[in-house]
């Protein structure tokens, strides 16, 4: 019989890291013990999954990346109008602040940005190229996971506050917790604030299986690497070949739905517990929901918020909306 003979050596640290490395194992471990197992998809972007993620946005078959940048590129004298003068711009999910730039060099003197990631590192980083470019503008970088709500800065609490949440992030999250998101929006943006979002458009189907199952490859290690990731920081035995990407679009959801596939009957350790996969069993790992402009309205609604405004490219692939609590 198969066993899990754990080499992890009892931690004694309790800095962040550790702290962190116990959540992730804690949800890896309720994940994998579920019915249908799943694994979380923030859990996807470690520094190796970070950089194939950087490189899905350059491939001929991702289309995503590059429509929402020639939205923000063409009309980022309008939508700056949209959001005002001596705007409080805070971004989930900050990253690199490329599309932010954009915005950034047409809004009338913006007053803040306060970019907000769950990497550190990668956000004093950022921070600190902005602060060489934007001479009058504050930056505040915030360490948080925005899928939770969190405080601004006593400084910007009763200030109006534009929400920006590009890259249909928003399109991971079922319905209902997206809704939940757009409510903590309205709440923190204030009556006077707003939210300029980007969100992905539904489209023809094979337009979208190519974008999520691109013909390199550079999707399916991104998906897998989630596998190695749990091998390396958690003492897991995942044998990555024996597993493979599938990626399906769900019409009746319209969604993109991504699972890790068992390519046979096997057992896997992950610290001392094991886990059992049949032939064919899938893990799930992400959703990638496709939006009707109608049905991103009535999302939105239903959490407080009114379109003001709507840019599309050429092709209506993708939308960039800004909108105001009601
Ligand atoms: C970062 C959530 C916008 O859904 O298109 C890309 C993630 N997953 N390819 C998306 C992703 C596989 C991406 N988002």
């Amino acid at each position: 019989m198969h066993t899990c003979s754990s080499s992890a050596a009892p931690s004694l640290a309790t800095d962040e890291s550790t702290a962190n490395a116990s959540v992730f194992l804690q949800d890896v471990l309720t994940g994998l013990s579920k019915t249908r197992k799943e694994l979380h998809c923030k859990y996807f972007y470690d520094e190796r999954g970070s950089r194939l993620f950087d490189q899905i946005c350059e491939l001929d078959e991702y289309y995503p990346t590059r429509t929402e940048l020639g939205i923000m590129a063409e009309h980022a004298g309008a939508i700056a109008e949209r959001i005002g003068s001596e705007a409080v711009l805070v971004e989930y999910g900050s990253g690199s602040s490329t599309k932010t730039r954009l915005l950034l060099d047409h809004l009338d003197s913006a007053h803040a940005y306060l970019p907000v990631d769950i990497s550190g590192d990668h956000l004093q980083q950022t921070a600190q190229l902005l602060r060489a470019d934007y001479d009058d503008l504050e930056i505040q970088p915030i360490v948080a996971d925005f899928t939770t709500p969190f405080e601004l800065p006593d400084a910007y609490v009763s200030l109006p506050t534009t929400i920006y949440f590009p890259g249909s992030t928003i399109g991971n999250l079922k319905s209902d917790e997206a809704i939940g998101l757009l409510v903590s929006i309205v709440d923190q943006c204030g009556p006077d604030g707003g939210l300029l979002i980007g969100f992905d458009l539904a489209k023809d189907a094979a337009v979208l299986q190519a974008a999520y199952d691109d013909a390199a490859g550079v999707t399916a290690e991104f998906n897998l690497n989630l596998l190695h990731r749990i091998n390396r920081e958690l003492d897991a035995d995942f044998d990555v070949q024996r597993f493979a990407h599938v990626a399906t679009y769900n019409q009746d959801e319209s969604r993109i739905e991504i699972f890790i596939e068992s390519l046979d009957e096997q057992e896997v350790c992950v610290g001392r517990q094991q886990f059992h996969f049949e032939q064919g069993e899938r893990i799930f790992t992400e959703y990638s929901h496709k939006y009707r402009v109608d049905q991103f309205v009535s999302m939105a609604d239903q959490a407080g918020l009114k379109m003001d405004a709507l840019w599309t490219d050429s092709n209506e692939y993708f939308a960039v909306m800004h909108l105001f609590p009601v």
